[in-house]
């Protein structure tokens, strides 16, 4: 393995960016209702909002949008993606989607009726969205050790396999349609799921003969980290790794957008042909005929290439290590993040950092607006405004365990040195961290509100 600071990479093509005067981020982030979601990105100087498009493509991905075929149908792009995707997954029926809630709108249509309970490790805010939107109830069967952010478990994103049995004891295997795990575990840090936890969790949901289903986003993240940390894992290849991973599940859905290196896209892939055959249908009304699924012929063909470049294991490496450097920046500036860093991104702890601020006055978020105020680093809530709900049994609010704010790395786009500045205006932030104030939500209800949402300081 090549050293810690090795990078596999040059930079060919640059994109300017600016800071705008703090005078002009005050006005800005006031008029988006102090939401970041509503900023433009031209007024943001380093971007960390989500790994999700963000990406820069290869020399190789360009190349490849070139020769991508339009044709409507039978493209030979899609071909392509449909060999790679067997190929890397195992799976024999390749969908692809406009993005992953595409890939999961379908999927979960044809599975999830009324009533329905959907397990997963942690539900990420799209799945547990198209849950309810079909009837269900999402429920998140993360072991304990997730929820503290300092515990240095090697995989916080396993699930709770009594849990996950006991589930199937109280509803019964009627109202399971699939189990889900989240790999990674994006909403509680990035944090991997080990294979042995992935084997456990596929033995409990085949022996209930209900199917086990991969959110597999960051597949290649999670590959690197069983190769890094579990046992007996050292001597194999990532694609080894990876075909491993997905031989336990009977199918994924994928938001190409992070792991598939492209900045749109999403695929389902299946075992079985005839849930293949259902959401085949429900694609042709909702994404589009199967062999583009909402993608240009061009895209299919990026995302081929981009799927087998994110198996490279000095890519992950490269990738991994710079994610982990800036959480160990953060850290010694006295700011606490989730630990172990996770793969796609460094979780500040807001709860820990800001707790003279209670959950109902939104501290992630408080830290979120300042942050951009600081220094203009785009940050996203992962907290009360994402995840906060109201019980229908009582009424009350009912606050996550975890309040975070997560500092998303876009794949091979920034260097460390922009990433050291958003270590230092942290740190800054830390110097006075007793002065900064809640907010209260003034705009935006569901479980989506956080796109659109505004704010008011208290
Ligand atoms: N994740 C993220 O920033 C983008 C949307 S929210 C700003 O982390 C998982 C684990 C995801 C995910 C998106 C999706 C949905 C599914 N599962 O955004 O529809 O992290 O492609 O994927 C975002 P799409």
């Amino acid at each position: 393995m090549e050293p810690e600071w090795y990078k596999p990479y040059r930079i060919k093509m640059v994109e300017p960016i600016r800071l705008l005067p703090r005078a002009d981020r005050e006005r800005r982030i006031q008029e988006a209702g102090y939401n970041v979601f509503r900023l433009r990105s031209q007024d943001i100087y380093i971007d960390l909002l989500t790994d999700s498009g963000t990406g820069a493509m290869s020399q190789a991905q360009w190349a490849a949008l070139l020769q991508g075929d339009e044709a409507y149908a039978g493209s030979r792009s899609f071909e392509l993606l449909e060999e790679t995707v067997r190929e890397i997954t195992g799976f024999e029926y390749v969908l692809p989607t406009h993005q992953g809630r595409g890939a999961e709108n379908v999927l979960f249509s044809c599975l999830v009726d009324r009533g329905d309970v959907v397990p997963n490790n942690m539900h990420f805010d799209t799945t547990r969205a198209h849950v309810i939107h079909n009837g269900g109830e999402p429920v998140n069967l993360v072991i304990e050790e997730a929820f503290d952010p300092q515990s240095p478990h090697p995989f916080k994103g396993d699930m709770d396999v009594k849990r996950l049995e006991a589930l199937f004891e109280e509803v019964g295997t009627e109202r399971i349609p699939f189990v889900l795990l989240t790999i990674t575990n994006n909403s509680g840090g990035g944090q991997p799921v080990s294979m042995r936890n992935l084997r456990a969790v596929s033995e409990v949901a085949h022996a209930h003969g209900v199917p086990l289903f991969l959110d597999a986003a960051r597949f290649a993240e999670n590959a690197y980290f069983i190769w890094e940390r579990e046992p007996g894992y050292r001597e194999k290849t990532i694609p080894e790794i990876v075909r491993e991973t997905f031989s336990y599940a009977d199918g994924c859905t994928i938001s190409a957008k992070k792991d598939g290196l492209v900045n749109i896209g999403g695929l389902i892939a299946l075992r079985d042909r005839e849930l293949y055959e259902r959401c085949r249908e429900r694609l042709i009304l909702m994404e589009g005929f199967p062999t583009y699924g909402g993608q240009a012929g061009r895209d299919l063909a990026a995302l081929a290439q981009g799927l087998r470049e994110v198996l490279d294991v000095q890519y992950l490496h490269d990738r991994i290590a710079q994610v982990r450097r800036l959480g160990e920046r953060i850290r010694e500036r006295g700011v606490p993040i989730v630990e172990p860093v996770g793969g796609h991104a460094v979780y500040v702890d807001a709860k820990r950092f800001l707790p003279h601020i209670p959950q109902r006055e939104f501290p992630a978020q408080a830290l979120v607006v300042e942050l951009y105020r600081e220094a203009g680093v785009r940050a996203v809530e992962v907290g009360s405004v994402m995840f906060a709900r109201t019980d229908p049994k009582t009424g009350k609010t009912v606050y996550p365990k975890l309040e975070l704010v997560r500092l998303a790395i876009p794949r091979r786009v920034y260097t460390d040195e922009h990433l050291a500045t958003v270590a230092e205006a942290l740190g800054a932030i830390a110097s006075r961290r007793e002065e900064l104030r809640g907010y209260r939500l003034v705009e935006g209800e569901g479980p989506l509100r956080h796109f659109l949402a505004r704010f008011e300081p208290l």
